[in-house]
């Protein structure tokens, strides 16, 4: 079952070692597909990247500074609120020209400056290289966080000073102002700063989670007096890679709602009895009816808000249009376990139990 479970892991994660170069080897292609380089950074979260000790005031030419992409509380399947925090730590840093950032990514995620037009899938393979040197390129490290491994970024000594701005593909709103300044400048901030400022937003951030998580743990009824699911819950910052509540007792008949409104940075889907070996999109289409029987599959197909709909690209794919309420009436005794095909491996998992 727990293999089942981390095969698919991340849509992304599958997809971008289906993109791997020639000569990746298995061992490589593994640990993209585990989640045990997920953990090992979660623990890395939690403990800091930023425990460099204080450095001097001044900033030699050349410096590589550290910024942390995203936040995680754990990805175990245990009793933890399994929070993320969808930001860069810190948002904002101030450089010089010839200086690299580090990108340190806790949990899936892009580091992407100009982004290329099609959808998201596009951005999931590298491109661009690692050196910004011209303010019109595109650069992006495609999907990085499903193994161990950082992305550094080199602003060349010849790119012109100003604001540069990067975002996440994966994750709505999820943005750093890199500031490039002339070689020599006077810098706002040194490391310790930066890392102050970091593990201060990181504490908040995981500290919102578990406190969404609790809230979201209350019982929930819709508008028709349907028993209802959160799939998700989060802020525009964090998300709880959870359905609430995690295990649902309704009676033969019934109607449940699942609704992913409450979780604005993730998509997510409701998926009974997912085919294995599935394509990573395929795995993200709609799948069954409006009723499950305890048999063949049922799936919401990919779960998304407007705008997430529109962040990812995906008009013209065979993705459901911005959609974020699935209804499924449950016509049998049984108990049936459904996952987010998107987050399983994260432990996106849950239970109804119809009577
Ligand atoms: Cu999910």
């Amino acid at each position: 079952m727990l293999a089942l479970r981390t095969r698919r892991i991340y849509l992304t994660a599958s997809a971008a070692a289906r993109m791997l170069p020639r000569g990746t080897t298995g061992g490589e292609v593994a640990m993209i597909r585990l989640v045990g380089a997920a953990t090992a950074a979660a623990v890395l979260s939690i403990s800091g990247i930023f425990t460099s000790p204080a450095l001097a005031k001044t900033v030699a030419p050349g410096h590589t500074w550290a910024v942390q992409a995203g936040s995680a509380l754990t990805f175990d399947g245990g009793p933890g609120p399994r929070g993320v925090g969808n930001r860069f730590y810190p948002a904002a840093i101030a450089i010089h020209q010839g200086d690299s950032i580090r990108f340190t990514p806790i949990g899936p995620h892009t580091i992407t400056y100009n982004r290329p037009a099609g959808p998201v899938f596009a951005m999931f393979a590298p491109s661009g290289g690692t050196t910004l040197a011209n303010p019109s390129a595109t650069l992006n490290s495609g999907f990085i966080g499903a193994g161990p491994g950082t992305f550094t970024v080199t602003f060349a000594s010849t790119l012109p000073a100003g604001r540069y701005n990067f975002i996440c593909a994966l994750h709505l709103g999820m943005k750093a102002t890199v500031d490039v300044m002339p070689a020599g400048a006077d810098l706002p901030k040194v490391d310790a700063d930066y890392a102050a400022i970091a593990q201060a937003q990181v504490t908040r951030d995981l500290a919102t989670a578990g406190r969404v998580s609790a809230a979201a743990t209350e019982d929930l009824e819709d508008e028709d007096g349907n028993a209802t699911v959160l799939v998700g819950a989060g802020t525009k910052r964090v998300s709880n890679l959870r359905f609430f509540p995690a295990a649902l007792t309704v009676r033969v008949g019934q109607t449940v709602t699942f609704l992913k409104t409450k979780d604005p940075t993730e998509p997510h889907t409701v998926s009974f009895n997912l085919p294995d070996g599935l394509d990573p999109v395929a795995e993200l289409l709609a799948m069954g009816g409006s009723t499950f029987d305890g048999k063949g599959v049922a799936s919401s197909g990919f779960l998304s808000t407007k705008e997430q709909y529109a962040y990812y690209q995906l008009n013209g794919t065979p993705l459901p249009v911005a959609m974020t309420k699935y209804s499924l009436t449950f016509t049998k005794a049984g108990d049936f376990k459904y996952v987010c095909a998107l987050h399983d491996g994260a432990g996106m998992f849950a239970e109804i139990h119809v009577r």
